[in-house]
């Protein structure tokens, strides 16, 4: 299957799921619920989810042994987008083409509402022990992998520095760090639960967490290149293209969809989806 196919295949999948897994609006506090389920329920690509499903296959499994882990992901994921859109972050009024959270429901609320898209999410990634043929013990190290990399040494301090930028050297080496901190640790946590839930080999977590770190970068480079040309407010943020320029920082993001092709290459042709993916990150527009 090819993979445009394939990801509207799987979008659809993790979309229902979620649909049906998230608590109902008229639950109560129903205002947050309507809230988590505004912001989680809107258009995502699901990359994230979309890569866990992409790994249990590539190792021979089916992508339902790892879905609400994989779905966990998607909320926490969700989570770090409503928090970087507040005020005191980022200050965005548009995410997926709709207002953000804090403009409708009320910056109190969005904050609440990440927190509570954080804890659902690892209570998502825990009800994967429930799965026949997952081991409890595989869900730890899930667990414990996706806490590191949320955590002050990867996408919390990838943040950090993200916005505290005034004091910082802006040059290659300080923002592919970022980079790799806010954009490349939850997509390397993505790809390394499905190996972990289903026991891949320490070999093939190596390969699919340098993939996950490669493709991570080119994905943050040509989001900043998409900002840029939408024309979003960026104030003077160093991000690579503010600094290298469009065509420079489109050569660095082809050089890391390269080596991301090259990391996996011990999964030869089962890994096509992969090599497409990786294709599909320089290549995206939106
Ligand atoms: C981790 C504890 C903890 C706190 C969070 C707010 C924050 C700290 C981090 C924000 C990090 C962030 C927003 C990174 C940007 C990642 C990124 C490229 C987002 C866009 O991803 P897409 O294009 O979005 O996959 P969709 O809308 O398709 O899901």
């Amino acid at each position: 299957m090819e993979l445009s196919s394939y990801m509207k295949e799987k979008k659809r999948i993790i979309d229902r799921y979620l649909e049906e897994e998230l608590p109902l609006e008229n639950q109560n506090p129903s205002i947050v619920h309507r809230s988590i389920r505004y912001s989680v329920l809107n258009g995502g690509k699901r990359i994230r989810p979309i890569l866990t499903m992409m790994v249990a296959e590539l190792l021979g499994q089916d992508y339902k042994k790892v879905l609400p882990a994989a779905a966990g992901i998607e909320l926490i994921h969700t989570f770090s987008l409503v928090h970087d859109d507040l005020p005191c972050m980022d200050d965005d009024d548009y995410r997926r083409g709709k207002l953000t959270n804090h403009k409708v429901f009320g910056e109190a609320m969005a904050i609440l509402t990440g927190d509570a898209l954080l804890v659902m999410g690892l209570d998502f990634i825990c009800r994967n022990a429930q799965i026949e043929g997952v081991k409890k013990d595989s869900v730890v190290e899930v667990v414990q992998n996706i806490l590191e990399m949320l955590g002050t040494q990867k996408m919390l301090g990838g943040q950090v520095d993200d916005i505290s930028w005034h004091n910082q050297k802006n040059n290659a080496d300080f923002i592919e760090d970022i980079y790799s901190r806010k954009t490349s640790a939850l997509i390397c946590a993505s790809l390394k639960t499905g190996a972990l839930l289903l026991k891949a080999s320490k070999k093939q977590i190596e390969a699919l967490e340098t993939y996950g770190e490669k493709i991570g970068l080119a994905f943050q480079i040509i989001d900043d290149i998409i900002d840029l040309q939408e024309d979003k407010k960026i104030d003077d943020k160093p991000t690579y293209p503010v600094i290298f320029g469009v065509k420079k920082s489109e050569e660095v993001a082809h050089q890391y969809c390269n080596q991301a092709k090259e990391s996996i290459s011990l999964f030869g042709g089962k890994a096509q989806l992969f090599y497409e993916l990786a294709d599909f990150v320089v290549s995206r527009k939106k």
